[in-house]
């Protein structure tokens, strides 16, 4: 992976658009966003055949454009579509698992709290979800926000390892996730969201 390729970073599912998929991942690809999570979770996502897809036509714009393409939490699914990288949270299949049995997928791994840290099999992990940062309603099960202070923390443990921070980040916080240190930040709500897309991201 190459540096600055997690600094927008766009994490999206069907059910977090509000107008066609494809279209939102295409205007966020024209204002600048450098790499893309296939999401599809949560109330009204697709599933089975639909779910399958809905991948592949997103991770073939993401190809066309040369932007790095995960897929959250289903390594099924990330080797299925040809993924760059899988996305898992503490819950998911270990690391250590994929590192091992795929060794050519990036792997990122969430990590919210301090126990979540020191349990985690960071030398195996290609970067660290931090969040989330910010109160965010985009996820249902979403912890307690941690602020800023949490990447700070990860980068005084681990200096090396690439950070995104997570969470009801948008483009009036975001400059203060990299000040404290992050490599970039992943984001939801407040691109799919927006109406203008492509200046939502830029303006990221
Ligand atoms: N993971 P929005 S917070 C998918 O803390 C996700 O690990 C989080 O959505 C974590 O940008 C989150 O709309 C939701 O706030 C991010």
């Amino acid at each position: 992976m190459k540096s600055g390729q997690l600094r927008k970073y766009l994490v999206m599912g069907s059910n977090q658009c509000s107008r066609d998929p494809h279209e939102v991942l295409r205007e966020a690809i024209a204002g600048g966003i450098t790499a893309f999570q296939y999401r599809e979770k949560g109330n009204g996502a697709r599933l089975g055949q639909e779910r399958l897809m809905l991948g592949r036509s997103l991770r073939e714009i993401c190809k066309e454009n040369d932007i790095l393409f995960f897929v959250n939490d289903d390594l099924e699914l990330a080797i299925q579509l040809g993924a760059n990288g899988v996305h898992v949270g503490q819950a998911d299949k270990e690391v250590t698992y994929i590192r091992e049995h795929h060794p050519e997928l990036l792997i990122g791994l969430s990590v919210s709290n301090e126990t979540e840290l020191a349990n985690s099999e960071i030398d195996y992990v290609d970067y660290l979800g931090a969040g989330p940062i910010y109160p965010t309603a985009t996820k249902e099960d979403a912890k307690e926000s941690v602020g800023t202070d949490w990447i700070r923390r990860i980068k005084i443990v681990h200096p090396t390892i690439p950070v995104v921070g997570i969470g009801g980040i948008d483009p009036t916080n975001a400059s203060n996730v990299i000040e404290a240190g992050a490599d970039g930040v992943a984001v939801i709500s407040a691109i799919t969201k927006a109406v203008d897309i492509k200046a939502a991201v830029r303006q990221i």
